[in-house]
């Protein structure tokens, strides 16, 4: 029973390391070349294979691009040479860690 116990405990406890090891954030770059849905799709289509990426959110109307990342696996300069390899420019407006 003891041992269960110990060997849960661990299980937690690797858990949270598991949890801690990605660090998520939220970065909101303005893409003023998103005009259209056409350049929204180019945009989805081109940034979803870009590595660490967690979650894409597009928004034609205020050119901006929500990207959820993992700041292990990749960084904003990386996603931001991910946009220029299709001749966009991202520009970061904000950048915040994900509360858990
Ligand atoms: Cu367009």
């Amino acid at each position: 029973m003891k041992r269960i116990i110990v060997l849960s405990l661990m299980a937690v406890m690797l858990g949270g390391l598991n949890v801690s090891a990605k660090e998520l954030r939220k970065v909101m770059f303005k893409v003023q070349q998103m005009v259209c849905e056409n350049c929204e799709k180019k945009v989805q289509k081109n940034i979803s294979f870009e590595k660490g990426l967690k979650k894409l959110e597009t928004n034609v109307k205020d050119h901006t691009v929500t990207i959820v990342y993992d700041a292990k696996k990749t960084s904003i300069d990386k996603l931001k040479e991910g946009f220029a390899k299709f001749g966009y420019e991202a520009k970061v407006i904000k950048d915040e860690a994900v509360k858990k």
